[in-house]
């Protein structure tokens, strides 16, 4: 029985490991994002693709915004989440999700400047999105977790389409995904279990 609770440990924990978004390093460092006010971040990768191993549930936080135009945060995945840049700090909302790329996209309404996941804007400023990270004295670059009390896999922020800077605080979201297991998982899980249960056994037969 110690086995048994080892091996659903050991099962769980493996899946727990993979809870996360990850992301492409394809895209463009930024070392100075000037006049970024939400949050003061000063560091970002510019339209870096983001994409998850498994299904899940990615619940979407609103983080605040610096912005006269109305921005738009839509994910169509197995549902739909449409997110608006003037709603309360701190909403968070759900949206389900299939694995690999996250399928989401960034719309400026006044001008209709936009981008999808990993769509690299041929300007890199305006119509372009950034996920905050910061950079350690070797150089080494990492996305941050926290904002607001609030702790997420990832921090991403749009630059919209106003032609007047490049400060990727127009509309900021936390983004975090709780996988779910897909029905071949739960299977593995199971036969992994049985597996463990009939070595037990023989054990105790011998
Ligand atoms: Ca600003
Ligand atoms: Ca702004
Ligand atoms: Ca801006």
């Amino acid at each position: 029985m110690k086995k048994l609770a080892i091996a659903v440990a050991v099962a769980a924990c493996a899946f727990s490991a993979q809870a996360q978004l990850s992301y492409s390093t394809t895209g463009t460092y930024l070392n100075s994002i000037a006049g970024n006010n939400v949050p003061s971040f000063s560091t970002g990768l510019l339209d870096a693709q983001i994409s998850t191993a498994l299904p899940g549930t990615l619940s979407v936080t609103f983080l605040g915004k610096e912005a006269g135009h109305t921005n738009l945060f839509g994910v169509y995945g197995t549902t739909t989440l449409e997110m608006l840049n003037n709603i309360a700090v701190g909403t968070t909302q759900q949206v389900q999700v299939g694995a690999g790329a996250l399928p989401f996209r960034f719309l400026d309404q006044n001008d209709s400047t936009g981008v999808p996941n990993g769509g690299n804007s041929p300007s890199a400023a305006q119509g372009s999105y950034v996920i905050f990270g910061t950079r350690a004295q070797n150089g080494d670059w990492s996305p941050l977790k926290s904002y607001g009390g609030g702790t997420f896999d990832l921090i991403i922020g749009f630059n919209d389409g106003a032609k007047v800077d490049a400060d990727y605080d127009d509309h900021v979201l936390g983004l975090s995904l709780a996988p779910v297991p897909e029905p071949g998982t739960y299977a593995m899980l199971l036969a992994g279990l049985a597996a463990t249960g009939f070595v037990a056994r023989r054990r105790r037969a011998a």
